[in-house]
């Protein structure tokens, strides 16, 4: 497996760096107006959670201002976040939803 150098005849192994996608953080801000079930419903619908986990999540974001709601590359996380603000504006509430690089 390994291969001599030519100098010196030291057997070194070669570990070719994996190439992983970057990832993106969605995030969810809190804000004074948004209900609470909105938000509960709005996980559910678009981060696929069970009500339990979106209630839990919900108020993590209420209680810190921010959370994570998920993990996703690039276009998959910019489609989540259009996807929420969207539903928000439709709904005439004020949600915000982010995403940043890893
Ligand atoms: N703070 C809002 C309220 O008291 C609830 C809320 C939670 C809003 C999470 C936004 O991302 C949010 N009605």
């Amino acid at each position: 497996e390994g291969k001599p150098d030519d100098q010196t005849g030291v057997i070194t192994k070669t570990r070719p760096k994996t190439q992983r996608p970057p990832l993106y953080k969605v995030l969810l801000l809190n804000d004074d107006y948004t209900p609470m079930e909105f938000v509960v419903h709005v996980l559910e619908r678009f981060f696929g959670m069970t009500h339990a986990q979106a209630f839990e999540v919900m108020l993590t974001v209420h209680k810190k201002g921010v959370a994570v709601v998920g993990v996703f590359p690039f276009e998959v996380a910019e489609t989540k976040v259009a996807q929420v603000m969207d539903f928000a504006r439709r709904h005439q509430h004020p949600l915000q939803c982010t995403m940043e690089k890893e």
